[in-house]
């Protein structure tokens, strides 16, 4: 029996933080041995902010390389970088004309993103689902790892598959969401209410993948915390500490109520996040190693996006052609 099919991306707008391994990448390591599996890099996702050329060129090796590094497989897994495979886009205007605008006015990210970037409210970052949708069932994929802000995108993606294939015929999966485990979301270590994002201007707030080992130890030293002196895990009051829970969670693989456990007896941080900030170094330290040697060799990463782009393009090539036709538009 054929495999299912699993999609994901990050864009390549900053360097990768360890919420990227904690939210999706140790999961798509594991999901390559189960699935059909494709990973891109999202660039043309990255572009509806402000980006500099030399940065975003750099960056979409360098997320490429990291997810090489956190174990992703290119003789399991299909890497490839999206704008090297234009049916993406091809298949998106399509859906473009199967979604109603108040579709896309509702999209919180949409709202949010506006706020954020409110000299820049462009017509990409509108429609922007719509391309993750094409992204989604350009390959007809089965599953699709997403974070719980991306869960509404992925709802709009259901439902342009359904209206396609009632409108025409069967012609799209259904695609469900994949959601990880507990330890999934890791928060900012400057203001633990808010998702560790790789663009946040204050570099204090996010563990990049590419620190040292002492830059990683003085983040998590001075990471915000409260001004209580118990390590309790309660995400909602003591999110600042909770995170940091979280983080040797990941780490270490202990579960989440056996650290507590480890230490009740505290009265202060200092100790703990001494033992967050080494483990955290040790639990990086390979993957920022493996990244630096993969990168060093641009031609075998290249080689790596090439096949990967071709192997994406093929298939993607198959499904929009029939999608074309299904429409009535009339091929060569
Ligand atoms: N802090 C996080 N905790 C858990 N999961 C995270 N992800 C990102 N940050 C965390 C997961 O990574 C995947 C892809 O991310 P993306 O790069 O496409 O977009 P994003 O979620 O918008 O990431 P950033 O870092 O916040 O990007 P910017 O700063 O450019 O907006 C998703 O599965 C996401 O859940």
């Amino acid at each position: 029996m054929d495999k299912h099919v699993v999609l994901s991306g990050m864009q390549p707008s900053g360097e990768l933080t360890i919420g990227h391994v904690a939210g999706a990448l140790r999961n798509w390591v594991k999901l390559q041995h189960e699935y059909d599996s494709l990973f891109c890099v999202v660039d043309l996702h990255a572009i509806t902010a402000k980006q500099e050329p030399a940065k975003l060129r750099k960056w979409t090796l360098d997320v490429a390389a990291m997810y090489l590094a956190a174990g992703v497989d290119p003789q399991q897994s299909t890497v490839f970088v999206q704008s090297h495979v234009p049916e993406h886009v091809q298949l998106a205007w399509v859906l473009t004309c199967l979604t109603g605008m108040g579709e896309c006015t509702r999209m919180t990210q949409f709202k949010e993103k506006s706020d954020r970037y409110s000299d820049n409210i462009n017509v990409g970052l509108f429609t922007y689902p719509i391309l993750m949708a094409a992204d989604i069932l350009v390959y007809n994929a089965h599953v699709v790892p997403v974070g719980e802000d991306q869960k509404q995108h992925l709802e709009l993606a259901r439902n342009l598959a359904e209206r396609f294939n009632h409108r025409y015929s069967e012609t799209f999966n259904v695609p469900e969401p994949y959601i990880p485990d507990i330890g999934g979301r890791i928060m900012s270590l400057q203001e633990p209410t808010k998702k560790m994002s790789k663009s946040d201007p204050n570099t204090n707030a996010s563990i990049f993948l590419v620190d040292s080992d002492d830059v990683i130890r003085n983040k998590i030293r001075r990471a915000v915390t409260d001004s209580e002196s118990t390590i309790v895990f309660d995400e909602d009051h003591r999110p600042g500490i909770s995170n940091l829970i979280t983080l040797l969670h990941l780490a270490t693989n202990v579960p989440v109520e056996q650290i507590v456990q480890q230490w009740s007896g505290a009265t202060g941080y200092a100790e703990f996040k001494e033992t967050v900030a080494n483990a955290v170094a040790d639990y990086i330290r390979p993957i920022r190693e493996r990244f630096l040697t993969i990168r060093a060799d641009t031609d075998a990463l290249n080689a790596v996006l090439e096949s990967g782009a071709e192997v994406a393009r093929k298939r993607a090539l198959k499904v929009l052609r029939k999608v074309y036709k299904k429409v009535g538009l009339v091929a060569l």
